[in-house]
């Protein structure tokens, strides 16, 4: 059985993030590792912040901060967040750490060894007015591919083109909007990517078939595009030095490497991070995870991310695992997400609209999110957050499918039969094809779990749920019980078993709901943390006697006040944005 490894796209330090970056990154990451450690796999799910660059600089300096002081606060208050929500991470390290260093600066080395790594002078934006050479992403102006006026240097977010900021027309610095730039020489580390543009392909036309579209076509894209060599050095203070063994003259002048060089590596230092956080006694080994000759040949790598991040993940990244010559696991299965979109427009951190994920565990909890983000995942196409589509959703999918049954087959039996799963009954027609739509409606959800396919999975889901209710509908045991007390115990415990059943595989998705649903039963050794077909179609897990209690309301409606007043707080429909606009990125 493969081990499986899991990584989702590193949250950038800067702030808190929204329900957007929540949906396209860490959280199907978790719902697929929740899974694939309930069928029984060995998982291991790494995350990090992301902290280097311009960007932490600039936000620290705002806040009055040093940059490492701010960095360890931002990176606590990001990691209090993803608790909240119920993120089963194995580790969530931080790429400024030493391990990160000194992954990096090993990668750096070898690069070099390999004659994939050129020291060249170039010339570089300089702002006088800002007293500062300016990082790519701080130069603005026209890309000269599509004309969009608010290009960034390093990549233009309309056409998605990486760009260089000298392509730009009409530059300016995004720091301080002025346009007196100034060209001057500097040298700087480039990574020779155009000599591992085929054996990246190669790599590309094996690996990336069973990739989402969305993925593969992104990859090849760049490539058609073909790969340029790139600077992956900067001027900044706050970054992974560049190794003065090596440069010293680079090193002397205080160089460090582009974020988007370290950033990537810090998948393999988090790992290592969690290796050293190890509590006394539990050895763990990082390297096998990732690492050929220390046994990562068994490792099934999955990456979970949003659709910009795919170029540096399917092609940046793989080169430079492949120019260091050393047989470092690189990704198997690529899974990219396009973007949510808050009424049809983009979320935006800057002007505070949409939703942010600390607003949303302030609202209500993490469950109704999660399920209501993971049931309207943006995979095939963008999706649209909408408060009417939340409300609407969680009323029926949460309150009325899933909570209502719940409550409502608990709190009958109890009344009638006392506090124990009730005995009595054969099971007949009616629990034989139960049995088998539930059984079907299990294998479908597995099916697209395997796949990853999420939407269809929470449909899959929602379908089981609904199954049971259509049953108890149709066995009424609330007029059962006035005629044949033993029918009625016998649709009571078979809807007891479908709710044991939806604790176990709901687990996932709602977590929290689902260990509340687990443990209204008080099942003798109840370990087991899937349900077979066979188990599923007896749906004879909870045998009569069986102890049980009520659990609180497991889904509150949200009411039409309620709605409003969201409404109000975070706005309804923005005012009219360009069509063309996208999410905001926050490195
Ligand atoms: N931090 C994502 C972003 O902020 C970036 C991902 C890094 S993954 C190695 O857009
Ligand atoms: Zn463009």
């Amino acid at each position: 059985m493969a081990r499986h490894l899991i990584t989702s796209a590193l949250p950038y330090i800067n702030g808190i993030k929204h329900l957007g970056n929540m949906v396209g990154s860490m959280l199907p990451a978790d719902v697929y590792a929740r899974y694939l450690r309930q069928r029984g796999h060995e998982v291991l799910y790494i995350c990090a912040t992301d902290e280097h660059g311009t960007p932490a600089e600039l936000a620290a300096k705002e806040r009055g901060l040093p940059v490492d002081a701010f960095c360890a606060q931002a990176h606590d208050a990001q990691k209090a967040v993803y608790d909240g929500f119920a993120l089963a991470f194995d580790h969530f390290g931080r790429s400024s750490s030493p391990q990160n260093a000194e992954i990096t600066q090993h990668f750096a080395r070898k690069l070099n060894e390999n004659g994939f790594i050129e020291e060249r002078a170039i010339r570089q934006v300089y702002s006088p007015a800002d007293g500062r050479f300016l990082p790519d992403r701080y130069v603005e102006g026209t890309c000269p591919h599509c004309g969009y006026d608010k290009a960034r240097g390093d990549q233009c977010e309309n056409c998605t083109r990486v760009l260089d900021p000298t392509d730009l027309i009409e530059p300016r610095s995004a720091i301080s909007g002025s346009t007196e730039l100034e060209i001057r020489e500097t040298k700087h580390l480039f990574l020779l990517q155009s000599k591992l543009q085929h054996e990246v392909e190669r790599w590309i036309d094996e690996v990336a078939e069973e990739w989402p579209h969305l993925a593969s076509s992104i990859a090849r894209k760049w490539l058609t595009e073909g790969l340029n060599d790139r600077a992956i050095t900067r001027d900044l203070d706050w970054g992974v030095p560049v190794p003065a063994d090596t440069w010293p003259e680079l090193a002397a002048e205080g160089k460090v490497f582009y974020v988007w060089f370290d950033a990537p590596i810090e998948y393999i230092g988090s790992t290592k991070e969690w290796a050293d956080a190890a509590p006394d006694g539990e050895s763990r080994d990082w390297k096998s995870w990732w690492y050929e000759p220390a046994g990562a040949s068994d490792v099934r790598y999955t990456e979970f991310m949003a659709k910009d991040n795919v170029p540096f993940h399917s092609v940046m990244f793989p080169a430079t695992e492949m120019g260091v010559r050393e047989p470092w696991k690189k990704v198997d299965y690529l899974k990219a997400f396009n973007w949510l979109t808050y009424y049809g427009g983009k979320f935006s951190t800057s002007q505070k609209r949409g939703v942010f994920t600390d607003q949303a565990l302030d609202i209500l909890p993490a469950d109704y999110w999660r399920y209501f983000l993971m049931a309207n995942a943006p995979e095939s196409d963008d999706s649209s957050f909408t408060w009417e589509h939340f409300t609407a959703t969680v009323n029926k999918d949460l309150a009325d499918t899933l909570g209502n049954f719940v409550n409502r087959v608990l709190s009958f039996s109890r009344k009638r039969f006392g506090d124990d799963v009730p005995a009595g009954g054969d099971p007949g027609e009616a629990e034989t094809r139960l049995g088998e739509e539930i059984a079907t409606l299990l294998a479908e959800y597995e099916e697209h779990m395997e796949a990853l396919q999420f939407r269809k999975a929470a449909a899959a889901l929602r379908a089981l749920w609904s199954a049971g209710n259509s049953y108890l509908e149709e066995k009424a045991p609330w007029l059962e019980i006035k005629t044949d007390k033993d029918a009625a115990a016998l649709t009571l415990r078979t809807a007891m078993n479908l709710i044991h059943l939806y604790a176990v595989v709901s687990e996932p998705f709602i977590p929290s709901s689902a260990a509340a649903m687990r443990a209204a039963f008080d099942l003798p050794g109840d370990d087991a943390t899937w349900v077979t077909a066979e188990q599923a179609k007896a749906l004879t897990t909870l045998p009569s006697g069986t102890p049980f209690t009520v659990p609180p309301v497991l889904f509150a409606k949200i009411t039409d006040e309620d709605l409003e007043s969201y409404k109000e707080r975070f706005g309804g429909r923005p005012e009219q944005q360009p069509q063309q606009e996208q999410p905001e990125k926050s490195a």
